[in-house]
């Protein structure tokens, strides 16, 4: 692992440690991010956008305490084992409000939270949309395969008309969910589509969601070769498929031009949908307690606590 301190011998032979400025720290490589090997199944499209996360991290060079992993339960969601930083592999349907502390008390943080489709979606569907409405500051990778994987093959809410599954057995009924529609109609701030067949672009909109001063929300298509396989051929030309990305003229500040490029039949399109600024719940929060703390600067913190107490009498 690299070292983020100076080694310096002081008097009686004993070590002391210096910390190195940022300029002169090396970015962490592949060896020193990697944890466990990943025990998906061969093939399966949750490798790529593994391997895609360590590239960003040696690329921006982001320390392990720069840095936090989390997600929820599913295969998707194993993610944070694979990662030898901090992190927590959580609750399924979890993940959001779990990241959401992280966030609002470290909002120093570069925080990744990565997940699947039921987990977002399903049991998580209701953290997705108050995360997305507050903009809280995190970057949120929805690696979406159509399918429950973990539980071996149940119908998720973004499983097509028509999927058979063992929830399913003569194809599922119900209407699917549009996750770029949903992001975009939840108040999310930044909006991205990618798939896991294309790894440049993968890590591009990792970046560009990372930059992104607030909650940034990422569909990865990645593909469930156990349950789900050819689910994304269309998308891919190596299989006769069509990758296109987002017309270059597409505003992304335009909320309706987001929803008609969400509305294409897919393969759809793969790009940034929707990019705006709206102060973050952080940006907010750190104000209300900054005027808190200026009417009370004269204080010691166990005369405000006192003070809390009398009010409560
Ligand atoms: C509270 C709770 N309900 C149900 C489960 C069972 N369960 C685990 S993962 C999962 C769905 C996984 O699907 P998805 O989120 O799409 O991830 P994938 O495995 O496809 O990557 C379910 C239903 C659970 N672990 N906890
Ligand atoms: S079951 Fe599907 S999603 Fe899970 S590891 Fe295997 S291929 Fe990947
Ligand atoms: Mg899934």
């Amino acid at each position: 692992m690299s070292s983020p301190v100076s080694e310096i011998p002081a008097r009686g032979g004993n070590i002391t440690v210096a910390p190195l400025p940022d300029s002169e720290r090396k970015g962490l490589t592949k060896k020193e991010i990697a944890a466990d090997q990943p025990t998906w199944c061969p093939g399966c499209g949750d490798f790529s956008v593994l391997a895609l996360y360590f590239k960003l991290i040696e690329k921006r060079k982001l320390w392990h305490e720069k840095i936090t992993t989390v997600a929820g339960i599913g295969c998707s969601s194993r993610f944070p084992y694979f990662v030898q930083a901090h992190g927590a592999h959580y609750i399924h349907g979890r993940a959001l409000p779990f990241a959401s502390g992280i966030s609002l008390s470290r909002p120093d943080l570069h925080l990744f939270v990565f997940g699947g489709d039921g987990d977002a979606f399903s049991i998580g569907g209701n953290h997705f949309n108050h995360t997305a409405r507050k903009n809280i500051k995190m970057t949120y990778v929805v690696m979406d395969n159509w399918v429950y994987g973990l539980t071996k093959k149940q119908t998720s809410p973004t499983s097509p008309l028509g999927f058979k599954s063992k929830t399913d057995v003569w194809g599922a009924v119900d209407h699917p969910i549009n996750p770029m529609k949903q992001a975009v109609s939840a108040g999310a701030t930044f909006v991205a589509r990618t798939t896991h067949t294309n790894p440049n672009h993968v890590l591009q909109m990792m970046e560009a969601a990372m930059d992104h001063d607030g909650f940034s929300f990422i569909e990865c298509l990645s593909e469930c070769v156990e349950f789900f396989e050819g689910a994304f051929d269309a998308s891919n030309p190596r299989k006769g498929g069509v990758f296109s990305t987002v017309p270059a003229d597409h505003d992304v500040t335009n909320e309706m031009a987001a929803y008609k490029l969400a509305d294409a039949a897919f393969p759809g399109y793969f790009g940034i949908f929707y990019n705006v600024n709206r102060p973050t719940k952080n940006a907010l929060e750190a104000k209300i307690n900054a005027d808190a703390r200026e009417k009370v600067k004269s204080l010691k913190d166990w005369q405000i606590l006192q003070k809390n107490f009398d009010r409560m009498k």
